[in-house]
């Protein structure tokens, strides 16, 4: 097939472009470098050593005899190129990564706010819109969040995307009906993820685009089978109080002992999913798109959950590492359940990566490799959700985070 990977230069893209490229799929990469250009705004790198793309593609080309084609280009502000590249490649599937995916930096400021907003929401109506003026027939492959069901399971497995309601009529006859389940989004970031959704249902309701839309929990883990090959193929790993998720970042304090900075009491539960499994579910996305015709098919792309203290027991029990329960800088439930259904890519054929098989390779191989490229003063998260939390945090400074805290809302 011929697969258009948007966002490809990315955490997630990068490895799923390789992964596609090996199962025989034409990839084109298309990137702006927002991602590259936000680490020299935050003043901070990716822990592992990651090249240029160019070197990257001319890498994997001498490695493996592959070619991916790349195309600079901003999906959410260059419309007219994203259109005739569509006329060009003529894709059987785009999969769509290209948007500003932390949470914190969403909430740094009123600009960041409006970045995420223009960005997010600007290249998934460009695409959908581009796909449609193109007359052609593509799949569009996107990369959503668990985030938008909000973390409560409200004491039933959160569904594939679909809530069946019953409401009763004035005659007092009782209606069914299946809705999107009810969006309650933690961040702007996350909201950008429920107005997408509308978007999706929208262009497959008018212009019967077929979408799959993919629900994905919190990725943790560095390396694929693919960037495993060379070190010029090596993944991004994000470590900062920005884009660092919470696992990841446990690994990386682990491996430099630094303490494990679990927000508040850690009781939140969060879904993950292993990178190797993220590139898989894309295949198999691609390999199985939903019939001509039929509504936007939303598979949650998960394999656990986890309560974040139990998280950085594991992490601890396994390093020795210390744990230390922080300010939380978010607006969020201190303690939640969280039980999701995720059958569609089980029943597909996804077999999951446990955190226990995989975690004591991450912590030596990536986390511990690479700990001298580490700057301890961009682990503490320094994005406050409201001013009032940004005064509650620094009245209680958890590792000299205070300081940092005031200067975020300032920017
Ligand atoms: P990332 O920031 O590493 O990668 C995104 C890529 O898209 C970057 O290379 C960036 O330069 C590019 N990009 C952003 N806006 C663009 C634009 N307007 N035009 C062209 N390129 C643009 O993020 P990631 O971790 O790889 O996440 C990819 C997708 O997966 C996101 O949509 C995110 O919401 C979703 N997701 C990620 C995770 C996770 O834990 N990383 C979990 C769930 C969902
Ligand atoms: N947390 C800590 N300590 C830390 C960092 C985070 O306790 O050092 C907590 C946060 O307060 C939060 C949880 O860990 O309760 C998750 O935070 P995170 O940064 O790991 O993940 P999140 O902000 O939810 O975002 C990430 C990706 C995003 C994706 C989302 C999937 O950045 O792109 O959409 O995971 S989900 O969580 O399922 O919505």
């Amino acid at each position: 097939m011929r697969v258009i990977v948007l966002g490809g230069d990315g955490f997630c893209g990068w490895p799923s472009a390789l992964h596609l490229s090996t199962r025989g799929h034409e990839v084109t990469i298309v990137d702006n470098f927002s991602r590259r250009n936000i680490d020299n705004e935050l003043e901070v790198r990716s822990l592992t050593p990651i090249q240029p793309l160019s070197v990257r593609l001319t890498a994997w080309r001498q490695v493996t005899g592959k070619s991916i084609a790349f195309e600079r280009l901003d999906v959410a502000e260059q419309y007219d190129r994203l259109v005739q590249l569509i006329n060009e490649v003529r894709p059987d599937s785009i999969v769509h990564f290209a948007e500003q995916r932390a949470a914190p930096y969403s909430m740094k400021s009123a600009w960041h706010k409006r970045y995420t907003v223009a960005n997010n929401l600007g290249a998934t109506n460009n695409v959908l819109s581009a796909i449609v003026e193109s007359g052609q027939d593509v799949h569009l492959v996107h990369l959503g969040t668990m985030g938008v069901y909000g973390y409560s399971s409200v004491g039933v497995k959160l569904p594939e995307g679909y809530l069946r309601v019953k409401m009763t009529a004035e005659d007092g006859a009782e209606v069914e009906q299946e809705i999107l389940y009810p969006p309650n989004p933690g961040s702007i970031y996350h909201v950008t993820k429920t107005q997408d959704q509308l978007f999706f249902a929208f262009y497959n309701k008018n212009d019967e685009v077929r979408i799959t839309d993919l629900h994905q929990g919190i990725v943790w883990g560095t390396q694929t089978r693919e960037t495993r090959l060379d070190e010029r193929l090596i993944n991004r790993f994000d470590y900062d109080g920005d884009y660092g998720t919470v696992l990841n970042r446990f690994l990386m304090q682990a491996a430099i002992d630094y303490p494990l900075t679990v927000h508040g009491s850690g009781g939140q539960t969060r879904a993950f999913i292993h990178i190797q499994d993220t590139v898989r579910c894309i295949e198999l996305a691609i390999a199985n798109p939903p019939a001509p015709g039929e509504r936007v098919k939303i598979l949650n792309q998960l394999t656990e959950t986890h309560r974040l203290i139990d998280l950085a027991r594991l992490v601890s029990n396994l390093t020795g590492a210390r744990i230390e329960h922080v300010p939380n800088p978010r607006r969020e439930a201190d303690a939640n359940d969280l039980e999701a259904a995720n059958n569609g890519l089980l029943g597909l054929g996804l077999e999951p990566t446990t955190l226990r098989e995989g975690l004591l390779r991450e912590v030596t191989e990536i986390a511990g490799r690479y700990a001298g490229r580490c700057d301890r003063s961009r682990i503490p998260c320094v994005s406050a959700w409201t001013q009032d939390i940004a005064k509650a945090c620094s009245s209680k400074p958890g590792l000299g985070r205070a300081k940092r805290v005031n200067e975020s809302l300032g920017s």
